[in-house]
């Protein structure tokens, strides 16, 4: 039995129907009401399938094959299916669909050929993770954060939206606040123990232009960029449009202009040209065309592979703000707002994933990933981890744009598959 490539791509174009803003990309934050849809959608089908599901305090779900046998080491595999505002069809949701045909697949397979008997093949179980993106919350990795123990239960009253209301919040109001107060039946605590868990595989689009321009269909991840987030509010005095004269201005946009420029410069000097720097979300108050803002809220980011590099260069620009601001008569205040270490990714499990490319004859190159994924917090929490690439079609991502061809999207499917038959048959060793 093969991956059906089919079924793959009717349950995502499916989910993109029931979830996405016609016109206007897919815009499905987590615990709203397009998630509860596209959840319902997946359990549904996992439930047909006779799978287990269970969802943990955060929402994250683990849906388990039915010939998973109790305490056998398991191998985990998914992604997430929140998305960035207006994004992608793909990002996240892709990885979970494909997960969902290798359970299927596998069901089939093992209700056929075991019929009961015990195999010894290790457990499969798809993994659902929450709030990846941080759309509600601004920081990345959220749900995985609360599974490997990274995040705990202060963190449901700090993490906080635009207008101050906290996560925990949105965890009552979609029913996952309570003990057994949501239809996946249980719910399990965070952490999760990950004692028994073999490998994490995430299959993703690239979300980047390597493999598109190079003409190569399987990008096998060795490392996940780190990044840093700051959140800077500048302060200057708000005043009349008209009526001030410009040298008698301190004017918080214009300060906040230089600096988001002079961010852009500092890292403009990276010799290796691999550091970026984000300035993605900005707001000015009171935000009226005729008033000099008085404070302009702005958040940074910084990324590399390298942790040094990353708090050098947000180091660097953080004096750069402070500066610009003094001289301008602004006050700055700069808080670290989130992280994630940069992590190389198994080598044990790049081998098998080469070693299967390969025997598969499918071209491939071993690459690093500027996006975050889940599978970073699994491998930090020290579970064999490996992350499998499809091409982003004009290396496009986060944005409606975003697309990648039917026959990459079945190929990385099938090279997930037979990942996981090699781990199933050959478990990893655990570091
Ligand atoms: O921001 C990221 O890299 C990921 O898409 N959440
Ligand atoms: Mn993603
Ligand atoms: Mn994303």
């Amino acid at each position: 039995m093969i991956i059906d490539g089919k079924r793959l791509i009717s349950n995502l174009v499916r989910l993109r129907k029931l979830t996405d803003t016609p016109g206007a990309g897919v815009t499905r934050f987590s615990y709203g009401e397009q998630d509860a849809k596209a959840r319902q959608f997946l359990v549904d089908r996992a439930r047909e399938m006779g799978c287990t599901v269970r969802a943990d305090r955060v929402g994250n779900l683990r849906i388990g094959l039915p010939s998973n046998r109790p305490g056998r080491p398991v191998i985990l595999c998914g992604s997430h299916i929140d998305t960035v505002r207006n994004g992608g069809w793909l990002d996240g949701i892709y990885g979970v669909c494909s997960a969902l045909e290798v359970l299927e697949t596998l069901a089939a397979r093992d209700g056929n050929e075991t019929a009961g008997g015990d195999d010894g093949l290790l457990n499969v179980d798809m993994v659902i993770f929450a709030e990846e993106e941080g759309s509600n919350f601004g920081s990345t990795m959220t749900g995985s954060k609360f599974l490997t123990g990274k995040y705990g239960e202060e963190d449901l009253d700090r993490l906080t939206d635009d207008h101050g209301s906290a996560m925990r919040k949105y965890l009552e109001r979609a029913g996952l606040g309570t003990e057994g107060g949501t239809d996946h039946q249980f719910l399990d605590p965070v952490p999760w123990d990950l004692s028994q868990a073999a490998a994490m595989l995430e299959l993703h689009i690239e979300q980047g232009p390597v493999l598109d321009r190079a003409g190569i269909p399987i990008g096998i991840v060795d490392a996940i960029f780190g990044m840093r987030v700051l959140e800077v509010t500048l302060t200057g005095v708000g005043n009349h449009a008209g009526a001030t004269p410009m040298d008698e201005r301190f004017d918080a946009m214009t300060a906040a202009a230089e600096c988001i420029l002079a961010a852009e410069a500092t890292v403009a000097a990276d010799p290796e040209k691999r550091t970026v720097v984000t300035i993605g979300k900005i707001e000015a108050l009171p935000n009226c065309s005729n008033v000099i803002p008085e404070t302009v809220r702005f958040t940074m980011e910084v990324r590399n592979r390298d942790k040094g590099k990353i708090d050098g260069y947000t180091e660097r620009i953080a004096h750069g703000f402070r500066q610009i601001a003094m001289d301008r008569g602004i006050s700055c205040q700069i808080r670290d707002h989130s992280s994630s270490e940069p992590l190389p990714l198994d080598e044990g499990i790049g081998e098998v994933i080469r070693q299967t490319a390969e025997r598969a004859g499918i071209p491939y190159r071993v690459m690093d990933s500027g996006a975050v994924h889940d599978a970073c917090m699994l491998a930090e929490a020290g579970v064999p981890t490996g992350m499998i690439f499809v091409p982003s079609i004009d290396g496009r991502s986060h944005v409606p744009q975003e697309d990648t061809k039917e026959e990459d999207l079945i190929r990385g499917a099938k090279l997930l598959l037979e990942t996981v038959e090699q781990l199933r048959a050959h478990p990893p060793q655990r570091r």
